[in-house]
């Protein structure tokens, strides 16, 4: 399904004298919001394919209806997210869960939407029907030749998808490690994985990147093979220029600084992407800032320094995705959410006062710098999002046209009411 333009243009002129007042006061608020606008306008965050219907728990899943069934529907679902927020521009596909059997479809379908494909992630943390070998114990750590080699060999079959579909990134996200003190040897684990990891960087394109993203628990319970950044760190050096940390922000163990994490990944040139959420107590693939907003916004804030340092390119150089799964919302609903979250924290770090910081940082005044800090954070840049939606095309308010125009109720009548989307 598919918005028509008048729907849009109806929905903003109802909003629009209300959003020119606000515009106005945070417009005087706020020094450089031109800039800001233009930079609003360029950033696009790529959504997962596993999150566009509900998730369940291990404990059970209600199906909400009218979910995606195959990658066409889901393509269809992020057209529409893209729509309503002009933010939305990339997918990031999981294999096996995606079949990418049919890829002009494919391609048609997501250029007619004026979607890209994010970064590829492979699946070896669980037994696909046919294969041979079991990742009971592991995939590219295995004890057993064999099971790594089922394991690489899997790797290199996305890298090709990918290629065909136009992306230019492969995630590795491992399950591997172990339940129990003395199950494995750590070293042998990290060297066998190592191994089997330069295996699969000697396939990809000249111009792809690989990213290893590390997870300090879950499914096992002792150790990760790919267990912090320091780890996945170690893997990116030792395989070369084309791999990068990619930062899940649900994978620290408690209380981590992941502000800090990314300001030293930047600064190493080995920070290859995110997957946004937020959690409370593990990875609990909540909607991104809807715990700790202040701590997304700390993490963009060192983001924009530390890109602005590096003379990076804020939109380009770095894979932005969500990694999210839903129980009780509407999967799209809750998308828009963390989208507009993530926009929230970008605009308030671009607004951060970065010459007056540098010099109270440098005179010790601890007072002023978290002032300077909080003062950005408690700014309200919602008229500033809003905006760029509006001047790309968009709705000022995406949830509100959402749930005006009936979007779920029209997906149940054309999908049917009990619908599993593939997928977690
Ligand atoms: C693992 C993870 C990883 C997977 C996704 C489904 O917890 O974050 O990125 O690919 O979830
Ligand atoms: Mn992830
Ligand atoms: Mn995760």
């Amino acid at each position: 399904m598919k918005l028509e333009q008048h729907q849009i243009t109806s929905h903003n002129e109802r909003l629009f004298s209300r959003h020119q007042q606000q515009l106005a006061y945070v417009t005087t608020e706020i020094q450089n919001s031109a800039l800001i606008l233009q930079k609003l306008t360029d950033f696009q965050i790529g959504i997962p394919s596993w999150a566009l219907g509900t998730g369940g728990t291990r404990f059970g899943r209600f199906s909400l209806g009218g979910e995606p069934g195959n990658i066409e529907e889901k393509l269809e679902d992020i057209g529409l997210l893209h729509q309503l927020n002009a933010s939305s521009a990339a997918v990031s596909l999981h294999i096996p869960w995606d079949s990418t059997s049919n890829v002009p479809a494919i391609k048609a379908i997501a250029s007619q939407y004026g979607l890209n494909f994010d970064a590829m992630n492979s699946n070896t943390f669980q037994d696909q029907p046919d294969q041979p070998q079991s990742y009971k114990f592991g995939s590219l750590q295995h004890v057993d030749k064999a099971v790594r080699q089922q394991a690489i060999a899997h790797n290199i079959e996305v890298i090709r998808q990918g290629v065909e579909l136009g992306s230019k990134a492969l995630t590795i996200w491992l399950a591997d490690g172990s339940c129990f003190p003395g199950q494995l040897n750590f070293r042998k684990a990290f060297q066998n994985t190592l191994e089997s990891l330069q295996e699969i960087y000697a396939a990809l394109p000249a111009d792809w990147k690989v990213f290893v993203e590390y997870k300090a628990f879950e499914p096992n319970f002792y150790s990760t093979t790919v267990g912090d950044w320091g780890q996945s760190l170690l893997y990116a050096n030792k395989l070369g220029p084309k791999a990068f940390t990619l930062v899940d922000l649900g994978h620290h163990l408690p209380n981590a600084n992941i502000e800090q994490i990314v300001s030293l990944l930047l600064m190493e040139g080995k920070l290859g992407g995110f997957h946004f959420n937020d959690s409370k107590y593990g990875d609990d693939d909540l909607t991104a800032g809807c715990m700790k907003p202040y701590q997304l916004f700390l993490i963009f804030n060192e983001l924009v320094e530390g890109m602005d340092q590096r003379g990076m390119n804020h939109t380009k150089d770095l894979a932005w995705m969500i990694d999210a799964s839903h129980n009780v919302k509407d999967p799209l609903e809750d998308l828009l959410q963390s989208v507009e979250a993530i926009m929230i924290a970008y605009a308030q770090a671009l607004s951060v006062d970065r010459a007056a910081l540098v010099q109270a940082q440098a005179e010790n005044d601890v007072v002023r710098c978290q002032e300077i800090l909080q003062h950005a954070f408690r700014t309200d840049v919602r008229p500033l999002v809003a905006e760029a939606r509006l001047r790309a095309g968009a709705a000022l308010s995406p949830l509100t046209l959402y749930r005006e125009s009936q979007v779920r109720k029209e997906l149940i009548r054309n999908r049917g009411n009990k619908t599993i989307a593939t997928g977690l």
